[in-house]
């Protein structure tokens, strides 16, 4: 399909696949892209036929960041008035999994869209960073927040009040990254690690995500109990029968997503 212009989407079987498409701008992230981005994943959500989406760019860049020559000219006012990029908010929501694969530069606002997805696989040539102290500001898409969570605060804190760039390795030291893959082989690894989870039953996979999206938020004792709340609700599904009467009967469960 193409109703866009600066992503690509396309379905391949049970997985919504986003591709950013601005080479130009090393996919910087301006406010088309942002409402595109979310449109493709928002409707990708909406379609049971989709079980999880990957968000991708170049080889060369994920994203370069945030838009910087859109962004320059804005006054506070504006910024604020307009909600720039608060459309973001609605792809964090987002119930089904997402999986950034992220090959190259992933800076700003790139390393802060791959903060908003579940999973982050890394090419081997990935570069994760915060760098907006370079340009007088902070991560304005989550990036003081998120990566605290991800790495923690003393490794983020360095990384934000630095500007420093960090490669594949010391990002999956960091718990930034699940893993690092070929650069060859990223798109083929994403494939399979989505295929996998679309080929779960899709209840308990948005139950799955929510209870972790839970756990960013809230304490340990009110997490616990959310979590057993939607554990007990997944055995009113079809699925968690079938599941389990497969497992019993040796056979690979048929999963009709209800
Ligand atoms: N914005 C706009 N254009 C960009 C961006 C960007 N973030 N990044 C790259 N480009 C453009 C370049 O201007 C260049 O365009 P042109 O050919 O017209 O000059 C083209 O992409 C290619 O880039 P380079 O020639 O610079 O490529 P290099 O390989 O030499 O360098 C780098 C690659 C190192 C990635 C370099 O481009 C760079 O440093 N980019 C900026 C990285 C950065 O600072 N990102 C943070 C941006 S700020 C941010 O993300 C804040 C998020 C919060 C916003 C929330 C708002 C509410």
């Amino acid at each position: 399909t193409n109703e866009y212009e600066t992503i690509l989407t396309e379905q391949r079987g049970r997985v919504g696949w986003i591709t950013l498409n601005r080479p130009q701008a090393l996919n910087a992230l301006n406010s088309q892209v942002a409402e595109e981005v979310t449109a493709a994943a928002t409707a990708f959500d909406a379609d049971p036929g989709v079980g999880a989406i990957v968000v991708t760019g170049s080889e060369k860049a994920f994203a370069a960041g945030a838009d910087i020559k859109e962004m320059e000219a804005m006054s506070a006012a504006e910024i604020t008035a307009t909600d720039h990029f608060g459309v973001w908010r609605d792809f964090a929501a987002v119930r089904t999994p997402v999986i950034a694969a992220v090959s190259g530069f992933a800076l700003g606002g790139g390393c802060e869209l791959a903060m908003m997805c579940d999973i982050i696989l890394a090419a081997d040539n990935a570069k994760f960073g915060q760098p907006e102290v370079n340009l007088g500001v902070i991560p304005g898409m989550g990036g003081t927040q998120r990566l605290i969570r991800a790495v923690g605060y003393y490794k983020a804190a360095e990384l934000v009040l630095s500007g420093r760039i960090i490669g594949a390795e010391e990002a999956e030291r960091a718990g930034l990254v699940s893993r690092i893959v070929p650069t060859a082989d990223l798109l083929a690894e994403a494939s399979t690690l989505a295929e996998t989870i679309a080929s779960k039953s899709l209840p308990s996979i948005i139950a799955a995500k929510a209870t972790l999206d839970a756990a960013m938020e809230t304490t340990l004792a009110v997490g616990l109990d959310i979590e057993r709340e939607a554990f007990a609700s997944l055995f009113d599904t079809v699925d968690q029968k079938e599941g389990m009467a497969a497992f019993r009967e040796k056979r690979p469960p048929q999963f009709v997503n209800r």
